[in-house]
Parts: C-alpha cells; sequence; structure tokens
C-alpha cells in the first residue's frame, strides 16, 4: 500500500468530478492516520500550485448528519480559498453529485492549539461568526464511504458560501438559533444550533484537540465551519434554495 499513489488517486477524481471506489474495500490495512495523511498530501498540492489553504471544516457534528451517512464520530476537512463562492448562485461544474447543509461559520483571531483547549478559550479567539452553507460532494460512488474513506476525500469538501454579515460571539444564543432549509419554496429539513454537539461552540474545542493529536492548530484568521445542522440537501440544475437562519439572516442559492 502507498499512501502517495492512494492520494493520487483520489486527487484525480476530485479534479475530474469522477465518483470512484472506496478505498477500505481495496486497501483493508489503512488506517485513520494514513486517512489524514492522505488528506494533508492532497491539501500540499494545492499549495503548491497557489491556492491558498483558509481553514478547517468540522463534519459529522451533529446526529443528523452522522445518520445520515452512517459514520458516528466526527471529522474534520480541509478548507482552500477556491472552494469559497462568493456569489448566491451554485455552479454544478466539477460536481458530482453535490448535498447542501447550513453551518456556522467561525472567524478565528488567535492562535488555538493544544489539548487542554476550553470553550472560554475558543470564544476568545473568536473574531466572529457568520451563517455559512456548505455544498458538499463526496467522490466515492452512490455517496457511501465509511470513516476513512471520508476522512481521506477531504471529509467531502467541495465549496462553501458565508455570509458577509458579522456576528460577534455574544450576540446571540448560537444553540437556540432555528435553522430551515427549502428546496422549491417547501421546508425539507429543519434544525437547531444545539444539533452541533450541544453547541457550535463544542465543535471548535474539539477540532483543535484532534488537531493536536496530528500536531496540528488553527492560525489566526482561519476560518472554521462547524459542521452540518441538518442533513444535506441533494440539489441539481435549476433547483432554488433557501437557508432560513432565524434572527440572522437567509442565504439563497439558485443552483445552475
Ligand atoms: C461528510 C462531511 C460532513 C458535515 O458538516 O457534517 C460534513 C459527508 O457528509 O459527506 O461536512
Ligand atoms: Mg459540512
Amino acid at each position: 500500500m502507498n499512501l502517495n499513489s492512494i492520494a493520487n488517486e483520489i486527487y484525480h477524481h476530485q479534479k475530474n468530478a469522477v465518483e470512484m471506489d472506496k478505498i477500505t474495500s481495496r486497501y483493508t490495512n489503512i488506517t485513520i492516520e494514513d486517512a489524514y495523511k492522505i488528506q494533508e498530501m492532497n491539501m500540499e498540492k494545492e499549495i503548491q500550485n497557489g491556492v491558498q489553504f483558509v481553514g478547517w471544516k468540522m463534519g459529522l457534528t451533529s446526529f443528523a448528519k452522522q445518520q445520515s451517512v452512517g459514520v458516528n464520530q466526527p471529522i474534520y476537512g480541509r478548507l482552500l480559498k477556491s472552494m469559497e463562492i462568493s456569489t448566491e448562485e451554485l455552479s454544478l461544474d466539477g460536481l458530482i453529485h453535490p448535498r447542501v447543509e447550513p453551518e456556522f461559520a467561525f472567524i478565528m483571531n488567535k492562535k488555538l492549539q493544544g489539548n487542554n483547549v476550553t470553550e472560554q478559550d475558543v470564544w476568545q479567539a473568536t473574531q466572529c461568526i457568520m451563517p455559512a452553507v456548505e455544498v458538499i460532494d463526496s467522490r466515492y460512488r452512490d455517496f457511501s464511504f465509511n470513516l476513512i474513506d471520508v476522512v481521506a476525500d477531504n471529509a467531502s469538501s467541495a465549496k462553501f458560501l458565508i455570509l458577509k454579515q458579522k456576528y460577534t460571539p455574544d450576540q446571540f444564543q448560537w444553540e437556540n438559533i432555528n435553522v430551515r432549509m427549502k428546496l422549491n419554496g417547501r421546508v425539507i429539513q429543519e434544525g437547531k444550533g444545539s444539533a452541533v454537539m450541544g453547541h457550535p461552540v463544542r465543535s471548535v474545542v474539539e477540532l483543535v484537540k484532534m488537531l493536536n493529536s496530528s500536531g496540528l492548530c488553527i492560525e489566526p484568521g482561519m476560518i472554521v465551519l462547524t459542521g452540518g445542522i441538518t442533513e444535506a440537501i441533494h440539489v441539481l440544475t435549476g433547483d432554488f434554495i433557501e437557508v432560513e437562519f432565524d434572527q440572522l439572516a437567509t442565504i439563497d442559492l439558485t443552483v445552475r
């Protein structure tokens, strides 16, 4: 088993938007550490190409998300500047079978590192919180994978959109914010901030601890997506998605 060649294979499928078979069905000895290593190797390729590494995403931090993909523990992935979309138009070019999910984005202004980090530490390092939408797109056939597969595929990262409106950490009780996703005018997912580990701030705490076990950290200026609040919804060309964050804002997405 050669991690470099597995990383190259996944990278090819990410870049060409072609489905692939799970790596765990072919490399039975592969470990979760190998999967994070593969993720890192592929991010290094992007950095070599001049793409900026802008932050981290947590995934599978809510029961709804864990249930929907059948993986029952949180994972993290890497966010690149090239994944960010800034208009409320979602192009499906380069995507296989995308899904959209509501998230909170934390913008950090201090370094966060170590195994003893607390919620208090995270609040002190949070510049602002913004409503966000993540577009995930597993490179695996039928969007089906296990823990190791999805980590190696950068936690299904594809695109993300962060609203311009910035909120200070103390402006709302984030665990009480209700979120609704409408597809073509019909509500199809509903959730609440508390769906993310009881409170989205805990997702950032958990991220710092997970990163620390690989000698990594959150750097000042980085974005952290704290994980889908509801299940993700499949989108097709022509769909209109409204993601409503009560008391905050609505993100409209037109799929092209
Ligand atoms: C894995 C990525 C999960 C989230 O917010 O839970 C994720 C997947 O569902 O494909 O981004
Ligand atoms: Mg997500």
